[in-house]
């Protein structure tokens, strides 16, 4: 699973990438040219905690992979266009970082910031590019000199779609049947991917709370369907590079009650149906991530596919009980200890122990 962070040229995406997964690429405009791969740490007080309890050798948080992917600019050659826009086509979820924040450096080359447009106008650039596609399928499936039933079933699917997107519809709300599903295996579309927003805005837009066409974002995104964090990934960016101590007053003083990536990662766990299990001991303690829904038995095979496969009984308690009465003795004696079957649906903070014989 990889997050790709998107949008227009000098929106911040490279600054956000650094600050989530701690990197030093060249940010500006005569950066990077290239697409950056990165993982997050996931910051998460539940294991901070199991590991000050079991004090392990290891500690292992969990992690989600980014993909930084530059914007496209105007005068960038079709190649280069079509190149970028393969990079947004293999990443499962999307981030469009948008540009509000006031820099009279950025603004010199890259104008004023509009965000609204911004936003709007690539949303219609993902759409714009789905038809494109699609209508090339389409044609080459009509001209296919031996097309059989198969091919006009799949170019009345694809026709479909091409409808709703070119009545500005999103491809997630066409309703598909298994069939259409089957028709469509292996192709992926961009407006069809789950997105997010992060708007990133300067210090002083944070301290007002307030920022160039919040209202209309705000209202976008809600019809939408769109979740939407404030970042303020530069100075977010450089308060991390701190030492500690001086790390805090900063924060304080600018009243950052969470971090960017605390946000960030929030807000992909919750949107994509993400949840957490932990395996704690002496030797690690570990956060895994699971779709809700998974059974014990798939739940251990994350872990190693021997354990899925010798799968016997998943011993589970919940992090809760452990945190409230500080010990795995108090919270057996308590009887919030459970034997469960490779059935069972993991819940976000089971902590597992899984039995398996192979
Ligand atoms: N003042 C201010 N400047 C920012 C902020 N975020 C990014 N910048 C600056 O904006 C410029 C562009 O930032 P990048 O992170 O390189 O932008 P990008 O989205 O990666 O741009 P491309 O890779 O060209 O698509 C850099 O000079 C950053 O320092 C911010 O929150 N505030
Ligand atoms: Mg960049």
């Amino acid at each position: 699973m990889q997050i790709g962070l998107v949008g227009m040229p000098s929106a911040g995406k490279t600054t956000l990438f650094n600050l989530l997964t701690g990197s030093m690429q060249p940010t500006g405009i005569s950066g990077a040219d290239e697409t950056h791969i990165g993982s997050a740490v996931v910051p998460d007080p539940r294991i901070d905690f199991l590991s000050s309890l079991y004090k392990p050798k290891k500690t292992i948080y969990a992690r989600i992979d980014f993909k930084d992917i530059p914007g496209v600019r105007m005068d960038d050659s079709r190649a280069r266009a079509s190149r970028l826009l393969d990079e947004v086509r293999s990443a499962d979820a999307l981030v469009q970082v948008l540009r509000v924040f006031n820099s009279a450096e950025v603004e010199a080359t890259a104008g004023e910031p509009t965000p609204y447009r911004d936003l709007t106008d690539y949303g219609a650039e993902l759409i714009l590019a789905d038809i494109d596609i699609l209508e090339k399928r389409i044609a080459r499936l009509e001209e296919s000199p031996k097309a059989g039933k198969e091919s006009v079933e799949q170019a009345e699917l694809l026709k479909r779609l091409l409808t709703a997107l070119e009545n500005e519809e999103s491809l997630k709300g066409v309703e598909l049947t298994s069939r259409d599903k089957e028709l469509l295996a292996g192709q992926s579309f961009l407006s069809e991917k789950p997105l997010f927003l992060v708007v990133n805005i300067d210090e002083d837009q944070l301290r007002r709370g307030d920022y160039p066409d919040r209202e209309k974002i705000t209202a976008y995104t809600l019809e939408k369907g769109i979740p939407v964090i404030e970042i303020c990934a530069l100075v977010e960016m450089e308060i991390s590079r701190l030492q500690p101590e001086e790390r805090f007053e900063f924060i304080e003083d600018l009243g950052l009650h969470d971090s960017g990536l605390g946000l960030l990662a929030r807000m992909t766990y919750e949107s994509l149906n993400l949840i957490s299990f932990f395996t704690v001991g002496d030797d690690e303690v570990r956060a895994w991530t699971v779709h809700k829904g998974t059974n014990a038995r798939k739940a251990a095979g994350k872990i190693h596919s021997d354990i899925e496969r010798g799968f016997i009984r998943a011993e589970v308690f919940h992090y809760d009980p452990l945190h409230q009465l500080g010990s795995a003795a108090k919270v057996r004696e308590a009887g919030h200890f459970r034997l469960e079957g490779k059935d069972y649906q993991v819940a976000d903070g089971d902590i597992i122990n899984f039995r398996f014989n192979v």
